[in-house]
């Protein structure tokens, strides 16, 4: 059956720790994203844009910044997507900064519980993600979603998804993971994440990093993935509110992407802080297009499956 797409948009930085990410959707939207899609024969529905708070851009209280507003956006990020899966589409949240994964995160799991399918979450980032507000050096909910989905986090957000956690962290592989902050690491270790981060995909390969992320999937796998396009190098994808160097190149992104692809499990994504405001002549964006056309299959030439 044709994979049947939605777009949805979600205009807010209201987790982030600079302004701009609230242009995410649009910055897509004008690098072609849906007629891309549809070029390679999917079926496309851009259901415009979620509405949620402004941002009032005022410092963190108790460890969090914004948080009433964060979860009103995360709320609505989960109706949308959750409503999107029961009519068996694909979802495309379009960002927006990194907490909406955890509205969409949420109802990507509930659906998966419904329908008895297993769940694995591909997080690609620079970053863990992994934060409490007991730790967080900044207060910025973008650098909570994972521990807010495994149960760690304010109330508010982690019931968001009906049940709490949302997912264990063993359905998590990380993967271009270059900045953790000291209490995270200790938390990542705690919890038992797994991560590929850039010293293994030194090391050993993009290649092989993927194959262990993809390992054991059982055949009916709800795959999800996250892509924070801070992942990617910045002398790439200069067009995020937080740069750390050393990411990805092209290459290793693209076949990142192309082993992802070549599953045929693709259930649901985010792409998330892609911050024009910092961007040169939408070239970040262009390249997040450029890249989700890879995740979507396309490939140089006809290939099989290799795994
Ligand atoms: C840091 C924090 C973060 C993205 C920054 C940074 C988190 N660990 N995430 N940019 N995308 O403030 O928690
Ligand atoms: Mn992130
Ligand atoms: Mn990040
Ligand atoms: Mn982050």
């Amino acid at each position: 059956m044709k994979t049947r797409i939605s777009l949805i948009g979600a205009p807010t930085d209201i987790g982030a720790g600079s302004r701009g990410a609230s242009m995410g959707p649009e910055a897509l939207r004008v690098a072609d994203i849906g007629p891309m899609l549809q070029r390679h024969g999917l079926d496309v529905e851009d259901r415009g844009n979620i509405a949620g708070p402004k941002n009032p851009w005022l410092p963190p209280v108790e460890g969090y910044r914004h948080l009433d507003e964060v979860v009103a956006w995360n709320r609505a990020v989960h109706d949308a997507i959750y409503g999107e899966l029961q009519r068996d589409r694909l979802p495309i949240m379009l960002g927006g900064d990194h907490c909406l994964a955890i509205g969409s995160i949420s109802a990507v799991a509930r659906r998966c519980r419904e329908t008895g399918r297993k769940l694995r979450i591909l997080w690609l980032d620079a970053h863990a993600d992994f934060n409490t507000s007991e730790i967080t050096p900044s207060g910025n909910i973008h650098g909570m979603p994972v521990a807010c989905l495994c149960g760690l986090g304010p109330k508010a957000l982690i019931e968001i998804g009906g049940q709490t956690p949302a997912i264990e962290p063993d359905c998590i592989r990380q993967i271009g993971i270059r900045s953790v902050d000291e209490g995270e690491k200790r938390l990542v270790h705690t919890k038992n994440l797994e991560v590929f981060d850039m010293r293994f995909i030194d090391e050993a390969g993009m290649r092989a990093a993927m194959e262990l992320a993809l390992d054991d999937l059982d055949p009916d796998t709800h795959l999800h993935v996250s892509f924070d396009v801070d992942f990617l190098d910045p002398e790439i994808a200069p067009g995020v509110g937080t740069t750390v160097r050393g990411g990805p190149t092209y290459r290793e992104a693209q076949l990142c992407m192309e082993m992802i692809a070549d599953t045929g499990m693709l259930g649901s994504l985010d792409v998330v802080e892609l911050n024009p405001a910092l961007d040169r002549q939408n070239q970040t964006a262009l390249l997040a297009v450029d890249l989700i056309e890879s995740l979507f299959g396309k490939s140089t030439l006809m290939r099989k499956p290799r795994r």
